[in-house]
């Protein structure tokens, strides 16, 4: 049975054991299963994730940006790529940001009075871009402040890139230990089917059955973020930058969408992406063998847009204002964290914790939102490799890389 399957299984349990606890166990018995089971499980599994989140994000930024070092032999190809990728993905955030505005999707529940949050005046956002800078990278590790350890992270990979043959031992170092923390989100996750149940079955058994219409607001939202930024952002790309009809491109490159979805893995549909760019959509293999790979590592929109509606939802289900400053940095913050979410299943909540800190919610809110988010998780990596694709196209149009009678074929 597939890890998604367990979790779909466990979420169904987890309701079910959610409601029944809520409607038929006494205080004092479900007092002791929470006490005794509930919490400390979904505890472990939270604790699984935060541990993951700075050795994670600092080595798979420094590969991916050790990658963006490249700009040096690509140049012009790299900067265009680079442009590219992060707008999309802070236009991401910004669609994800106004829907869940408009939608609210975490307003109807309460649970302010469970947040060890104290609300703080939002620091002058000129002390957070010079705080940026760590006077103490190994501090900064420590404390998990994470948008130091985002820069110096960033800085060390180009720093590997233009050192250049020299450092190849250490840019192979890093890729390895990449691998290995790959490997340890996987072995996190094989007790995701009991956090799952755990979480979920304590959020309904406290918030009763109240706590799923917000959760399907949230899903909705999310959902309806992602159909918006594929369908207006990269069919305006494919119109406007490559002159190419949007609904030939969704054609071709529908069955690597279903792959995505399938697997919920950019780095494991990478092949067939390639394949289809290059062979089908007409490409040179140039630019793909560039643009496709980088993006499979750094540009995530699909994730960046549930980071956005994930922080909203959160806000207000702890009675929380986020500032527009706070906004701004969860702009920044989600869109520096696609740059160092690998593409594997789940990592983009891993990150999201990473997110929430950033802007100084309680982490545990992701407890809410763990249950539903494997479904999320297959749609969101669509729209990761569908905005990789859409940017190969653009970059090899102007490239005068780009067969546009293959393409048409
Ligand atoms: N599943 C990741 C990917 O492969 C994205 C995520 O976890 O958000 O793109």
């Amino acid at each position: 049975m597939t890890l998604t399957t367990q979790i779909f299984i466990a979420l169904l349990a987890g309701v079910v054991f959610g409601v029944i606890a809520n409607l038929f166990l006494s205080q004092e018995v479900y007092q002791a299963l929470e006490k005794w089971i509930l919490t400390p499980v979904g505890n472990i599994f939270i604790r699984g994730i935060r541990m993951m989140v700075v050795p994670l994000v600092l080595i798979s930024l420094a590969c991916g940006a050790a990658g963006i070092g490249d700009l040096k032999k690509l140049g012009r190809i790299g900067g265009k790529t680079l442009i590219f990728y992060m707008s999309t993905t802070a236009i991401a955030i910004t669609i994800g940001l106004i829907l869940a505005y408009i939608i609210n999707p975490g307003i109807g529940i309460n649970l302010s009075s469970e947040a060890a949050f104290q609300s703080k005046t939002p620091p002058f956002i000129m002390d957070v871009l010079t705080d940026i800078i760590p006077t103490n990278p190994f501090a900064a590790m420590t404390e998990g402040n994470m948008l130091q350890i985002i820069l110096f992270a960033i800085l060390t990979g180009i720093a590997i890139a233009y050192v250049g043959e020299k450092a190849q031992p250490i840019l192979e170092l890093a890729n390895i230990l990449n691998e290995v923390m790959i490997k340890m989100v996987s072995i996190v996750l094989v007790f995701a089917p009991y956090g799952v149940f755990a979480l979920i079955a304590k959020v309904i058994a406290s918030q009763g059955l109240e706590i799923i219409l917000p959760l399907i607001k949230y899903m909705s939202t999310v959902l309806l973020a992602l159909l918006l930024h594929t369908t207006i952002t990269y069919s305006s790309a494919l119109t406007l930058l490559a002159r190419v009809n949007p609904l030939t491109f969704f054609k071709k490159f529908s069955p690597t969408m279903m792959v995505a979805f399938s697997t919920s893995s950019s780095n494991a549909t990478l092949p067939v992406t390639i394949e289809t760019v290059e062979s089908k959509l007409g490409v040179s293999n140039e630019i793909c063998s560039f643009t496709l790979p980088l993006g499979a590592t750094i540009n995530m929109d699909g994730t960046s847009i549930m980071q956005g509606v994930a922080t909203i939802f959160i806000a207000q289900v702890f009675g929380i204002d986020l500032s527009f400053q706070a906004l701004l940095m969860v702009i920044l913050t989600a869109t520096l964290a696609s740059i160092g979410t690998a593409g594997v299943p789940g990592v983009g909540l891993i990150t999201l914790s990473m997110v929430l800190q950033s802007v100084g919610l309680p982490v545990e809110g992701i407890a809410l939102i763990i249950g539903v988010d494997r479904i999320l998780d297959m749609t969101r990596t669509v729209v990761n490799i569908t905005g990789d694709a859409v940017a190969t196209i653009v970059i090899g149009n102007s490239e005068g890389a780009f067969d546009r009678v293959k393409f048409n074929s």
